[in-house]
């Protein structure tokens, strides 16, 4: 409206609704609604707005939810609360505990992170977007019937049926150092869904993502051979990330030609962070989502987030994808008018920068448990599940 060109032929789209941020699952719990505080102004700072639409997404339905979870589980995430859970009982029913508290507002604050991601599905619906952002989502531990792993419900699912309405295929890419089992799950059974997660795998939580987790092994299961997962272990670098990321996601795009893809960028798999165990920066984390933007010229793009709890990194990987989306590069120093600007500053919180050495504190770097055998392997073992596929 100003005369000033958009930096490229996306159209980039962000929701969120700030309402989120005040929502705390307690105060030893690593999930900090916080990281979505400190990204939104990094965003803001370094006036990202002004390269895409942004919109202050609406809550859920309750009606749409029920798309994909159960109308008893929703019955109790709906009504309880810190006061009355002693008296409702189901708590071990629906998996409520450490992971998955019962705090105030629990329900709204569901409702609004799946809102953006239903605000986020319906601008790619109508093309009035070509990528869509939701930070706050991302949530891809929740089953139809459950809470798990921090996550109530699962906003991935919904988005992703919601675009099974105008898309034959439906692609998910998965970075966050977690297994996303509960979207590989909801789509065990069918073609048109294929997920593929990065996650490490062995002593660590969900437990499930093997490499031969493929789907119920069955000829007359359309889902078959559809789920793909890349299990890792500690303290894999940049360049083997990156390698292994392109190769295999390529190679998956290319096989199933998908018409939308959703990725889930949960920011745990970088370096330095409080639960994950790689050592990735900032710009092998983003590299990821240029690549598959790069795949997305008439596909539709669903960003979302997912986990990252070192806040300050979270904030700064999501910030530098946004600009990744909308085609602009950021200068290194972090704008001095940036609010909260000191969680950035000091040699410990990363120097003002935005691409600090994540992985260069000796303290803080995993070993690195890969054997180029280890990583060939893997590729390997994908190119021959995805010739199952293409018939
Ligand atoms: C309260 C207070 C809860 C401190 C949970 C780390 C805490 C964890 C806490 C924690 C923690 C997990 C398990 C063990 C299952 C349990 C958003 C029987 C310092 C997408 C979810 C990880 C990751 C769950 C979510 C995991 C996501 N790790 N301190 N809990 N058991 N749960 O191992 O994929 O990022 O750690
Ligand atoms: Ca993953
Ligand atoms: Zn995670």
């Amino acid at each position: 409206e100003n005369g000033i060109e958009r930096p490229t032929g996306y159209n980039v789209s962000f929701h969120y609704n700030p309402k989120v941020e005040g929502h705390h699952f307690g105060r030893s719990h690593p999930m900090k609604p916080w990281r979505l505080t400190l990204t939104k102004q990094l965003v803001l700072g370094y006036g990202l707005q002004y390269a895409m639409d942004t919109y202050v997404s609406r809550p859920a339905s309750r009606q749409e939810l029920e798309i994909f979870h159960g109308k008893s589980y929703l019955n109790f995430l709906s009504s309880i609360t810190p006061e009355n859970m002693e008296q409702m009982g189901d708590l071990g029913r629906f998996n409520f505990g450490d992971d998955c508290p019962v705090f105030d507002g629990m329900w709204d604050y569901c409702r609004l992170y799946a809102g953006a991601s239903f605000d986020a599905a319906a601008k790619l619906i109508s093309k009035q977007s070509d990528i869509a952002i939701n930070w706050s989502g991302g949530l891809h531990h929740a089953k139809k019937n459950e809470a798990s792993g921090f996550c109530y419900i699962n906003d991935i699912v919904l988005a992703i049926q919601a675009m099974l309405t105008v898309e034959s295929r439906v692609l998910y890419v998965d970075i966050d150092v977690h297994h996303g089992d509960g979207v590989e799950q909801a789509f065990w059974s069918t073609d048109r869904v294929m997920t593929l997660s990065y996650h490490k795998f062995g002593d660590f939580f969900p437990g499930t993502g093997a490499m031969d987790e493929t789907g119920p092994e069955s000829i007359e299961n359309p889902g078959w051979k559809m789920a793909l997962n890349v299990p890792l272990h500690d303290g894999i670098d940049d360049e083997q990330y990156r390698d292994l990321f392109s190769e295999i996601t390529g190679a998956a795009i290319e096989t199933f030609n998908p018409g939308a893809i959703v990725l889930q960028c949960g920011a745990d798999s970088l370096g330095g962070d409080r639960l994950g165990k790689f050592n990735l920066n900032i710009r092998a984390h983003g590299y990821c989502i240029e690549f598959v933007k790069s795949k997305c010229h008439n596909r539709r793009l669903m960003l979302v987030g997912g986990g990252g709890y070192t806040p300050r990194n979270v904030a700064r990987a999501w910030c530098h994808e946004t600009s990744v989306c909308v085609g602009a590069s950021l200068k290194n120093h972090i704008p001095g008018h940036v609010p909260y600007r000191q969680a950035f500053t000091g040699e410990e919180n990363g120097d003002g920068l935005m691409y600090p050495d994540l992985a260069n504190h000796p303290s803080k770097r995993h070993p690195n448990l890969h054997s180029k055998e280890y990583l060939q392997m893997m590729k390997q073992n994908i190119h021959t599940q995805l010739r199952f596929i293409q018939n």
